[in-house]
């Protein structure tokens, strides 16, 4: 049997009342170790492939958020490993890893991980040449929302999760701790007015040890210190099936490939569940032509 059917039959020891007060859980010993090895060799042909340009989906040093530009001075990230062209479809097989999977539904309070919707899988790396840093934000609230409106938006229900998982030794990660749960300070908003890549209070890094997974709130305050040590981490997100918004979020930005019917193929019988939720949760949004705008 597929055994990520069975999300609560592997133990993943999250603490569930840490992730709720922080925003933030460490997962250990994520991959088995085969399976570490394999996505280790993978994920160096993946990098290779960016650096080289033969990859086009990059993250380019210089600009924090999507959409990147076709080239620049260094690359920090590799999008879409799932894609097809990429020819690395192990990548299909670790994003469905078991502990991954079981951690995102104790997360999300699903029963099993048939109930989540597959989303994307990224690699984040460190630049070659080019130390970068990224602003301290929040994925899904603008920096320069009002304090009322940011509180609102805060209390919306989780309906996704997302994780870095780290393959090497990784540190880059900085997190304010319980800041998913309110908006941002006073002294928060005067600092980074100055600077918004300034230290805040309370502030911490998040380590990582090889094989070790943090799954972290998107909403919580946080940014990021890329210098050139080998920094090799894949970075996943997963959401609740039936999620329209999210799904519309994920397949609006070239992602044409994940709409492929064969895109799930090579997957197991869970995976090809999630794919099919995402889909079917595509296809419940009514318009599709303004999609860009959400
Ligand atoms: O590099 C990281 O760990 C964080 C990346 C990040 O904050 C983002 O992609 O929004």
């Amino acid at each position: 049997m597929d055994s990520s059917r069975k999300p609560h039959g592997v133990s993943t020891g999250i603490d569930l009342a840490a992730f709720e007060r922080d925003g933030f859980v460490i997962v250990d010993d994520v991959l088995s170790l085969d399976m570490l090895e394999a996505a280790k060799e993978a994920c160096e042909i993946a990098v290779e492939k960016g650096r080289k340009e033969e990859w086009p989906h990059r993250r380019i040093v210089g600009k924090a958020f999507p959409p990147w530009p076709p080239s620049g001075p260094d690359i920090w990230g590799i999008q879409h490993l799932m894609h097809p062209d990429l020819k690395l479809p192990i990548f299909k097989q670790i994003y469905t890893d078991p502990k991954l999977l079981s951690t995102a539904c104790a997360i999300l309070s699903l029963p099993s991980a048939e109930n989540l919707q597959l989303e994307l899988f990224n690699l984040l790396i460190n630049p070659h040449t080019t130390p970068f840093s990224l602003p301290y934000h929040r994925d899904t609230i603008p920096a320069a929302t009002l304090p009322e409106e940011e509180a609102k938006l805060l209390t919306r229900p989780r309906t996704g999760t997302q994780y870095n998982l780290a393959l090497y030794d990784d540190a880059c990660l900085i997190v304010v701790p319980g800041s998913h749960k309110r908006p941002k300070t006073d002294e928060e908003v005067t600092t980074l007015k100055k600077n918004e890549k300034a230290p805040l209070k309370d502030e911490i890094r998040v380590v990582l040890k090889p094989n070790q997974a943090v799954f972290y709130e998107n909403d919580i305050l946080h940014r990021a210190e890329y210098d050139t040590k080998k920094r090799v981490t894949l970075h996943g997100s997963l959401g609740k099936e039936g999620q329209v918004g999210r799904a519309r979020m994920v397949l609006q930005h070239g992602v044409e490939y994940l709409q492929d019917n064969n895109f799930a193929e090579e997957m197991g019988d869970t995976g090809k569940r999630m794919w099919r939720n995402l889909i079917d949760g595509y296809g419940k949004s009514i318009d599709k032509t303004n999609i860009h705008d959400i």
